[in-house]
C-alpha cells in the first residue's frame, strides 16, 4: 500500500472509532496521523523498511504498527475487526450527504435506526425533527440525501470503473486461453458514469477463461457462473460481466455488447434494410432470426461489420446514436483527439493555495512527463478555504514562476511554467482581482465557487460577463457538477457557449472525473459555434496529471480532434493564441 491508501484507512478508522463513540483524542490522532502521512515527502515504503516512523512526529506507537502492517501486508486486522463490529448499515448512512460520525451515532442511540430504511421511516414520522441538534431541516435535507443515494447506488464514476477494470483486462489478456479479449458496454464507450463493467473474451476452453475470470483479485462475490458467461462484485461494489464466445463470434459480439442500446437499434435496421440480420452471434444472410454458421457474412473485425452494413468505422465513444451513422454513411470519421496529442494543462494548483505540490515538484514531475508546459492557476482571495491569493501574494507569486521557469530554461529544462489564476467569478459577474493584473498572468481561467442558489437567469449572466473579459482566457468548470454528488447549478450553458463564441472565450472541459464539465454532449454544439476545448486536468496533486487521459476520451465522446484542442497546440503557437483575445476585445 502506498501512502495515500495508508491514509485512506487511518481516516476510515478515525470515522468507525468516532462512529462507536470513542474518545475524540483516539479518533483525531488516526485522522492527523492519515494528514501528516500525506504530506510526506519520502516514499513510505522507504521509512517503514528503515524502521523510520518513529521519527515522525505526531504518530504514536500504536499507529505505527497498524502502518507498518498495512505497508508491509496490504491489510489490517485491527481495520477488518473493527469494521465487523458496525452494523453495515450505520458505515453506509455516512455517504448520506450531511450525516457524519457524530449524527449517525446519535440517530443510532437515541431512535435505534441500523439501516436507512429505518432511518427513512423515522424521517417520514417525524421522529429525527425532535432530537437535539437536528430540526425540521436536518430532517428534510436527510430525506434529500436517501433519495439522492438510491439513485446513484448502482451508478459509478468511469474512473474507479477503469481502476478496476485494467488490472482484470491484463490478467486476462495474458491468459493462454485467451484469444481476444476487450471492455464493452459503457466502459468502452467512456460515458463519465457507468452500470457495470462488461468485459468480452473469444476462447476455445470457455470454461478455463471463466474459471480464470472467478478468480480474480479484487472480487468479493461470484454472483453467477455458468459455462460462458459470470457475474461477480468487485471492491467498491461494482459489478462486473463477462462473456465467453468463439473468435469468429467476437467482432459481432464486441458490437453488440458495446452498445449503446440506441446504437444497436439502429444497426440492427440497417441490416434488415439490407435483407440480412444482425445480433450478437453474426450478421447473416436471411430474412428472420438465426444463428446459423452457413448464413453468416464473414467479417473479422468491426470495421468488416461497418462496412458490411455500408459504414465506415465509427469509434465506441460516437456510438450512441447521435449523428455518428450521417457521418460514418458520407466518408471516414474525423480522426478524434487522443490523449498523448496533449501538451500541458492550462488550470492547475500548487501549494500556494490548495495543491499538495511545491512549484519545484510541479515542474520536475510534468518535465518528466515530457509535457511543454503547465500553468500556476492557483485559487484567488475570496475562495478563502481554499487559501486563495490576495493580490499581494498572487504578485508574488507571479514573480516566482516567471523566475523559476526562466531558470528552468537555462538549464536546458524542456517545461515551462506559465503565470496564471483561477480567479473567482463574483456575484454579477465581477472578478476577484482587478484587470490591470489579470494583465500581467500568461493564463486567466474564470470559475464559480460560490452562489450555487442563484436562478438560472442570474447565474448565466454572471458567467456570460465574466467571458465577456478581455482578460479571462478561459471558463472553468461551467456548471459545477459533481458527478453522483451534487447536481449542476442551474445555468444556460447555450447561452454561456455563445457568448463564448462571440469574445473568442475558451471553454474547460475539467477532466476530474467528478466533473467532466462542459458535458461531452454539448461539445459539438460548441464546436460548430467556432469554441475551442481546453482539457484540464485542475490537478491538486500531481498524480492528477493522469486526468488528461481520462479528459481525452471525454473529448472524443464529444466528437473533438486536435485542432478543437488549444492545449494539444505546442508552446509557441498557445503563446500566439494566449494573446489574441487580449488584443481583440481590449
Ligand atoms: P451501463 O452498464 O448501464 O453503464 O450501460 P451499458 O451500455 O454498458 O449496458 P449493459 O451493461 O446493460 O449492456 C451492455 C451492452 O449490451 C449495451 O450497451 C447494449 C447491449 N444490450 C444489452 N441489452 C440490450 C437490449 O435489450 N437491446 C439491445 N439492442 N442491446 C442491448
Ligand atoms: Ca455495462
Ligand atoms: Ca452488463
Ligand atoms: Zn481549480
Amino acid at each position: 500500500m502506498d501512502k495515500e491508501q495508508v491514509a485512506a484507512v487511518l481516516n476510515d478508522i478515525g470515522v468507525l472509532l468516532e462512529l462507536k463513540g470513542e474518545n475524540p483524542f483516539k479518533t483525531r490522532a488516526y485522522s492527523n496521523a492519515a494528514r501528516t502521512l500525506e504530506g510526506l515527502s519520502e516514499p513510505l515504503a522507504k521509512l517503514v523498511a528503515e524502521d523510520r516512523l518513529g521519527e515522525i512526529k505526531g504518530i504514536g506507537e500504536g499507529i505505527q504498527k497498524k502502518v507498518t502492517e498495512l505497508v508491509t501486508t496490504g491489510r489490517l486486522a485491527y481495520y477488518e475487526e473493527l469494521k465487523a463490529s458496525i452494523p453495515a448499515g450505520l458505515v453506509a448512512m455516512l455517504q448520506i450527504q450531511g450525516l457524519g460520525p457524530k449524527k449517525v451515532k446519535a440517530l443510532n442511540d437515541k431512535l435505534g435506526v441500523e439501516t436507512i430504511e429505518q432511518l427513512e421511516a423515522a424521517c417520514q414520522a417525524g421522529q429525527v425533527a425532535t432530537l437535539d441538534g437536528f430540526g425540521e431541516k436536518t430532517q428534510a435535507k436527510i430525506l434529500e440525501g436517501i433519495a439522492f443515494r438510491r439513485q446513484f447506488a448502482s451508478r459509478h464514476l468511469l474512473s474507479d470503473a477503469l481502476v478496476a477494470a485494467e488490472p482484470i483486462l491484463d490478467n486476462l489478456r495474458a491468459h493462454p486461453d485467451v484469444i481476444r479479449v476487450s471492455t464493452g458496454g459503457s466502459v468502452r464507450r467512456h460515458k463519465e458514469i457507468i452500470g457495470d463493467i462488461d468485459f468480452l473474451v473469444s476462447s476455445k476452453r470457455p470454461e478455463n477463461v471463466i474459471e480464470f475470470f472467478a478468480t480474480q483479485p479484487g472480487i468479493l462475490s461470484v454472483s453467477a457462473k455458468g459455462e460462458t458467461k459470470a457475474s461477480v462484485m468487485l471492491e467498491g461494489g461494482i459489478q462486473a460481466d463477462l462473456r465467453v464466445v468463439s473468435d469468429a463470434e467476437f467482432p459481432f459480439a464486441l458490437m453488440y455488447f458495446t452498445g449503446s442500446k440506441e446504437h444497436n437499434i439502429v444497426m440492427r435496421q440497417r441490416a434488415i434494410d439490407r435483407g440480412l440480420r444482425l445480433n450478437e452471434y453474426g450478421l447473416f444472410k436471411s430474412k428472420e432470426e438465426t444463428r446459423d454458421p452457413k448464413l453468416l457474412v464473414a467479417c473479422q473485425t468491426e470495421e468488416d461489420v461497418f462496412q458490411k452494413l455500408g459504414l465506415h468505422y465509427v469509434p465506441p465513444e460516437l456510438r450512441e446514436d447521435k449523428g455518428e451513422f450521417d457521418a460514418a454513411e458520407r466518408g471516414p470519421l474525423p480522426r478524434l483527439i487522443e490523449w498523448t496529442d496533449l501538451r500541458g494543462s492550462l488550470h492547475n494548483h500548487s501549494n500556494w493555495s490548495d495543491g499538495q505540490n511545491t512549484l519545484e515538484e510541479i515542474a520536475d514531475y510534468m518535465d518528466d512527463l515530457g509535457l511543454d508546459y503547465w500553468a500556476i492557476t492557483d485559487h484567488s482571495k475570496s475562495s478563502f478555504v481554499a487559501n486563495g491569493l490576495d493580490p499581494a501574494r498572487l504578485r508574488k507569486q507571479i514573480k516566482i514562476v516567471k523566475d523559476y521557469s526562466q531558470r528552468l530554461a537555462d538549464a536546458g529544462r524542456h517545461i515551462r511554467l506559465l503565470t496564471g489564476s483561477e480567479v473567482d467569478i463574483l456575484t454579477e459577474g465581477k472578478l476577484d482581482f482587478p484587470d490591470d493584473l489579470l494583465a500581467e498572468l500568461d493564463v486567466v481561467v474564470a470559475s464559480l465557487h460560490q452562489g450555487f442558489s442563484q436562478n438560472e437567469a442570474e447565474t448565466t449572466k454572471r458567467l456570460i460577463r465574466a467571458a465577456e473579459n478581455p482578460y479571462v482566457h478561459i471558463m472553468g468548470h461551467l456548471t459545477g457538477r459533481l458527478l453522483l454528488e451534487r447536481e449542476a447549478y442551474k445555468v444556460n450553458q447555450q447561452a454561456v457557449i455563445d457568448a463564448c463564441a462571440e469574445t473568442g472565450t475558451w471553454i474547460e472541459l475539467n477532466c476530474n472525473p467528478y466533473r467532466f464539465d462542459l458535458d461531452w454532449r454539448l461539445w459539438p454544439y460548441a464546436k460548430s459555434k467556432g469554441v475551442k476545448c481546453v482539457i484540464n486536468p485542475d490537478t491538486h496533486r500531481n498524480e492528477h496529471s493522469q486526468f488528461l487521459r481520462l479528459g481525452a476520451g471525454i473529448a472524443r465522446k464529444g466528437w473533438l480532434t486536435k485542432a478543437d484542442v488549444v492545449n494539444a497546440l505546442p508552446w509557441e503557437a498557445l503563446r500566439k493564441e494566449l494573446k489574441k483575445k487580449r488584443s481583440r476585445l481590449k
